[in-house]
């Protein structure tokens, strides 16, 4: 019997798009949360890694749908900034603190904010990666894990911000080629992501358990 559709549990519809071209690719159907039809309450990550904050989706996402769920915690480590922004990546503008603003409002926010942040740091010490923790779970608990990460830089000014593709610090991530993340082609960007390897391995982890 063909397995129903994996839902992936996520309020960004940018990751729900990433996701799908790559689940796709590899054959496997995936279907967001406005597809379930429901209100689901959105879990509150509360945990202090990325690996913590996918489980807590997915477990969360599960029970309210007892479906099949993936959840992706992903986020932007600078060098020289300690790994910050790290788990509060989406809120960093806010100290991590949930203030209503449209998901526009905050990337503009939050790419203002690590642009002061290293204000000053030369290109050499702005390196910095994308990391994605997956986790799909089911009602009963945690089914499958999967990581990956995406290395580049923090453009300087007047270099950056660059390009209209992807979302949140792309037009900031500068990889060894120049571009930035922004600049790639939605599927090259999925060939080379922390979230398109992360999901190559969860689609090898899902072929052995379906
Ligand atoms: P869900 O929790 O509902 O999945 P979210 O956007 O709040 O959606 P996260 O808590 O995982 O997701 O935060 C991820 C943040 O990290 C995201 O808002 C961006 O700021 C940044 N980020 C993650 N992946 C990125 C990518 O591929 N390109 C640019 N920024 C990314």
């Amino acid at each position: 019997m063909k397995p129903k559709p994996l839902v992936i549990a996520t309020g960004n519809p940018h990751k729900v798009e990433e996701l799908r071209a790559i689940f796709g690719g590899a054959g496997i159907e995936v279907i967001g949360l406005g597809d379930l039809g429901g209100m689901f309450v959105e879990p509150a990550e509360t945990g202090r890694t990325f690996a913590e904050n996918a489980a807590i989706k997915a477990l969360g996402y599960a029970a309210q749908t007892g479906r099949l769920c993936l959840a992706d915690d992903s986020g932007l480590e600078v060098d020289a900034l300690g790994g910050a922004p790290g788990v509060i990546s989406s809120h960093y503008a806010t100290d991590g603190v949930e203030t209503g603003q449209s998901r526009a409002e905050r990337d503009a926010a939050n790419n203002a904010r690590l642009m002061r942040e290293l204000e000053g740091v030369p290109r050499e010490r702005r390196t910095a990666r994308f990391v994605c923790e997956m986790c799909i779970a089911d009602g009963a608990g945690v089914v499958a894990r999967a990581r990956g990460t995406f290395e580049g830089r923090i453009g300087e000014r007047g270099e950056v911000p660059r390009g209209g593709n992807g979302f949140g610090y792309d037009p900031l991530f500068v990889v060894e080629d120049g571009r930035t993340s922004a600049e790639m082609s939605p599927a090259e960007k999925n060939a080379r992501s922390h979230r398109g390897s992360a999901a190559m391995r969860m689609a090898e982890a899902l072929a052995r358990i379906r």
